[in-house]
């Protein structure tokens, strides 16, 4: 069995994270998967949201810690550069939504690719744990930089300092994620989410989150000429055209991601 599933649901491209017994922890060829199915999400025009959850009980405990002890293992420098960094980068560059559907608990580097995702949603009984300080690493996976951005700094500083394990619902109270759903109905709930953003001006959202990026380091005035730039882009897109004349005529639009 692959250690990521992969298949097209309509116009979302579904990745599910598939070492159940080892709570989906990553290993080098795992990462390597999660990579090339990120690059088919970002290649296939005719997927237009993406979303990623685990098998089992967990959707992630990060870093396979049986691989770091494999004397013929790789080590950490290459661990985060060539396994986890790229994942991070792409999934903030894909120019589509994507959402992580996190169905139970997320660790370490596990918690931290949730996090950089579009739309964090968790089932009710899931967790957030940042469990590097309990083995002497730091936050990886870009955690030292969406976090506090997240939640604020001192929340961030607590929660990497401990270890603490954040239940789902602590985790949207405090912004860290954007949704709840109960247990029964999750799947369901977070699909649908997806097939929403699937539905939307999938141009319009790649140059929203664009312009997110870049609002994490731009200062004011640069970040409002971005929105000139974007918005330009975004007026120039079929999808454009068709909201602004489906409101006018009264009807409910239908756009093509173009
Ligand atoms: C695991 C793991 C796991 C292997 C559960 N590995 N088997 C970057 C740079 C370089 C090096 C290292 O890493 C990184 C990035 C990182 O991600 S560092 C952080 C690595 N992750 C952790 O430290 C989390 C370790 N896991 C846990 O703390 C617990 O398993 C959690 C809190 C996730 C879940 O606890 P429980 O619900 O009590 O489940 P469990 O501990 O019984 O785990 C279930 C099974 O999964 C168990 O196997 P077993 O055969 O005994 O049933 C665990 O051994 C296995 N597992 N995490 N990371």
């Amino acid at each position: 069995m692959s250690s990521i599933l992969f298949e097209k649901s309509g116009s979302i491209g579904v990745i599910t994270l598939n070492r159940p017994e080892k709570f989906n922890a990553f290993n080098g060829p795992m990462a390597l998967l999660l990579q090339e199915h990120l690059k088919t999400c970002s290649t296939d025009k005719q997927i237009r949201a993406v979303f990623i959850t685990g098998s089992g009980k967990a959707f992630s405990a990060g870093q396979d810690l049986d691989e770091v002890v494999d004397p013929n293992g790789p080590n950490v420098i290459k661990i985060l550069a060539e396994h986890y960094n790229p994942i991070v980068r792409q999934i903030r560059k894909l120019e589509k939504p994507v959402v992580a559907a996190v169905n139970g608990v997320a660790a370490g580097a596990g918690a931290n690719i949730a996090l950089c995702c579009d739309v964090v949603v968790a089932a009710r009984s899931a967790s957030f744990i940042q469990a590097f300080c309990k083995i002497g690493l730091i936050p990886d996976s870009g955690g030292t930089f969406f976090l506090p951005r997240l939640i604020g700094w001192g929340k961030a500083t607590a929660l990497t300092m401990l270890g603490d394990k954040v239940a789902a619902e602590d985790a949207e109270r405090m912004g860290m994620i954007y949704k709840v759903f109960d247990d029964g109905t999750f799947v369901q709930d977070a699909m649908k989410l997806a097939e929403t953003l699937s539905s939307l001006p999938t141009k319009g959202l790649a140059y929203t989150k664009q312009a997110l990026n870049n609002s994490m380091f731009n200062n004011y005035e640069d970040q409002l000429h971005d929105e000139e730039i974007f918005q330009e882009k975004a007026g120039r897109t079929a999808d454009y055209k068709e909201g602004v004349q489906a409101f006018l005529e009264k009807r409910k639009p239908t756009f093509k991601g173009e």
